[in-house]
């Protein structure tokens, strides 16, 4: 019999590379999906005909349509992509992220103990939880959390509720640190897609310079295609447990930068600083980047560096595609698209 897994958040960055890696390997895969007023399903076109995928309307803020449907689709396994999942955004919307990012964990977490709690539950946790203490990096599932922002506040609950739910009821609940993901297929308003976008526009004569907030902040970017393998792994290890997956490497947004212009044969020199810095092409003299304060977050994390070595030693995971490699794929398919 192939085994059934319900994706909530099927139509995001993660939950398309996740589909597809679960039908590859002979999975049922159902999808949860919100009504929109236009068409969201651009990233999974590619598997919407495919025999054992399927779609069922609900939202993670319907704990009876989250019953009704693990009840008809009797799942093996679920996996809780679907959030409110921008950090900045969630800093105007913080009610409505924490009863998404948040509350919804729980919502689908009781809704498992209710109908089956022998089902293998996956929690799309964060880098974020670690947050405000750089002193502590590399960060690892022992690093003490510190959330900076609703997002990062309503991952903390979500991951706590799931490590609650797999000691008083036994369920195989697991959370997934993961560290910061992209993709060509990564929303359009976070940092790295907005400057591969920005340099294909820019390239192509549509758009002038990019506009940029905290260009210091540190990341540790790897590829999504990378962690929803690492998703997998985790629930199908003996035991539930918690796993950071990052790539160990750490950049600043400014180096992004530099390595997305270099992609398409362009310097950037940095002049000024604080809201004044700009990046100017070195050939021309050009200002193709500036600094918006308009970006800034009202608290931000400075610098977020994993530490994967127990994914590594006990799931056999590690990252395939290297920073550089993400960089130029991202760039690659933006300067097609546009
Ligand atoms: P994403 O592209 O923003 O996708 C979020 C998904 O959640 C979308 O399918 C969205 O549906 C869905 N969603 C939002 N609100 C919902 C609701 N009320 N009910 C049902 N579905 C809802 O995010 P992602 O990058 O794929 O990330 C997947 C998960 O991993 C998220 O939980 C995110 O917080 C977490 N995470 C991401 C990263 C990363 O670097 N990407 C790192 C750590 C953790 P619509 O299409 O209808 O909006
Ligand atoms: O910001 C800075 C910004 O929005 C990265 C989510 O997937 O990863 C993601 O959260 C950094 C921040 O991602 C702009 O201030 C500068 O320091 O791409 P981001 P994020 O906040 O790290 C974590 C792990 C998640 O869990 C989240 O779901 O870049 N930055 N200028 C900017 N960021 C944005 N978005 N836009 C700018 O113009």
């Amino acid at each position: 019999m192939p085994k059934i897994a319900l994706i909530t958040g099927v139509t995001g960055q993660d939950g398309s590379y996740l589909s597809e890696l679960l039908l590859s390997k002979n999975y049922e895969v159902h999808g949860l999906i919100r009504r929109h007023s236009t068409i969201c399903t651009e990233r999974i076109s590619d598997i919407l005909d495919d025999k054992n995928f399927f779609l069922h309307y609900g939202d993670i803020s319907d704990s009876s349509n989250l019953s009704n449907l693990i009840r008809e689709i009797q799942p093996d396994e679920i996996y809780n992509l679907a959030a409110q999942s921008n950090v900045g955004t969630s800093f105007e919307v913080p009610e409505y992220t924490a009863e998404v990012t948040g509350v919804g964990t729980l919502k689908l977490l009781e809704a498992v103990r209710q109908v089956n709690p022998k089902i293998k539950f996956y929690q799309a946790s964060t880098s974020e939880l670690f947050g405000g203490i750089p002193e502590t990096a590399p960060q690892s599932e022992k690093t003490p959390f510190y959330p900076k922002s609703p997002y990062g506040a309503a991952k903390l609950y979500a991951y706590w509720i799931t490590v609650n739910y797999r000691e008083s009821y036994n369920i195989f609940a697991c959370n997934g640190i993961l560290f910061n993901h992209e993709s060509p297929r990564r929303g359009e308003d976070f940092v790295t897609r907005k400057i591969t976008v920005g340099i294909a526009k820019i390239m192509a004569g549509k758009q002038e310079k990019i506009s940029l907030g905290n260009l210091n902040a540190k990341r540790d970017w790897g590829f999504a295609g990378d962690y929803v393998e690492g998703m997998w792994k985790i629930l199908q290890h003996d035991n539930p447990e918690d796993f950071v997956l990052a790539t160990g490497e750490t950049h600043t947004v400014r180096e992004f930068v530099e390595t997305a212009f270099e992609e398409v044969g362009i310097k950037i020199e940095w002049h000024g600083e604080g809201v004044d810095e700009k990046g100017l092409c070195s050939k021309t003299g050009k200002v193709l980047v500036d600094v918006n304060p308009q970006f800034f977050r009202p608290a931000e994390v400075d610098l977020l560096l994993g530490d994967p070595s127990k994914a590594e030693k006990i799931l056999n995971w590690k990252r395939k595609i290297s920073f550089k490699n993400l960089v130029k794929m991202m760039i690659e398919s933006d300067l097609k698209k546009f």
